[in-house]
């Protein structure tokens, strides 16, 4: 999966490699994918905050070119660092073809929480369940096929250091970008209370043509006080109209928070 790669042609018509972004909490193995995929040597190891920057690199699969993307650990859409920044900024960015949210097969169910953030925000994901070979050793078996369906997207389980899973991987990527596989991610549901706010600061960013996922990922930002987010839109000259509501969606988030403690 290593050679070279430029732009693609399909029919005469020449388009832009397509992107792949490895996402996940630290540790769960992307740079390892992604070494393997590019054939380069990124850093890997067992120590917090060496991933500090976006890495790129090329590879070509089945004749079409590819740029991998390496992005910083983060355990959530909501960031406590410039790094956790980075990598959500990146998620809601336009940047990408496809998200392959990077997991460890031997503590799912904490991964599964940043899996299910993305999900929320982009409909191009894939989940990849590696360090399969610790699970096993552990005497865990991880049924990705349930996966799958519960979460409405390909899930592969890999061991990236050994290159078990990585066609498969692959095939599963190359599926939802070409939208050979049609992804139904699963879309968290939120107390009705939540939901009438979420729907509400949705009426308000309204003017920046924001849909689907992106404005339910937006709007839950908004409600929880990432008001940068607002940055990603910087493109939608409308964006001062939004701004004006953000007033309103603090007080909001107050009367919400004090509701759930409360409760
Ligand atoms: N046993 C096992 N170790 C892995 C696997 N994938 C990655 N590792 C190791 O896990 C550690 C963290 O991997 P790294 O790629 O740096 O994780 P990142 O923080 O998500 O980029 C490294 O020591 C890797 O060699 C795997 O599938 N199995
Ligand atoms: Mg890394």
């Amino acid at each position: 999966m290593t050679e070279t790669a430029g732009t693609n042609t399909a029919g005469g018509v020449t388009c832009r490699p397509r992107i792949v972004a490895f996402a996940g909490n630290p540790n769960t193995g992307k740079s390892t994918l992604f070494n393997a995929f590019t054939g380069l040597r990124q850093h890997t190891g067992n120590w917090p905050g060496k991933t500090v920057t976006v890495t790129r690199g090329r590879f070509r699969f089945r004749g079409v070119n590819y740029i991998a993307v390496d992005l910083p650990g983060t355990y959530s859409l909501l960031p406590n660092s410039p790094e956790e920044r980075l990598a959500k900024d990146f998620i809601f960015s336009d940047l990408y073809d496809v998200v392959v949210v990077v997991t460890d097969a031997t503590c799912l169910e904490r991964n599964l929480a940043l899996a299910l953030q993305i999900l929320e925000v982009t409909d191009k994901v894939v989940v990849c369940v590696n360090l399969i070979d610790e699970a096993r050793s552990k005497g865990l078996r991880v049924n990705t096929e349930a996966l799958s369906r519960m979460l409405g997207v390909p899930t592969v389980a890999t061991s990236a250091r050994d290159g078990e899973g990585l066609p498969a991987l692959m095939d599963a990527i190359e599926s939802v970008i070409t939208g050979r596989t049609a992804t139904r991610p699963l879309k968290l549901k939120y107390t009705s209370e939540i939901e009438g706010q979420l729907r509400r600061i949705a009426g308000w960013l309204g003017p920046t043509g924001l849909v689907d996922g992106k404005l339910r990922g937006v709007s839950v930002q908004l409600l929880c006080g990432e008001c940068d987010v607002l940055d990603v839109l910087r493109s939608s000259n409308r964006i001062v109209e939004c701004l004006g509501k953000l007033d309103e969606g603090r007080r909001i988030r107050r009367e919400c928070s004090v509701n759930a403690v409360s409760r």
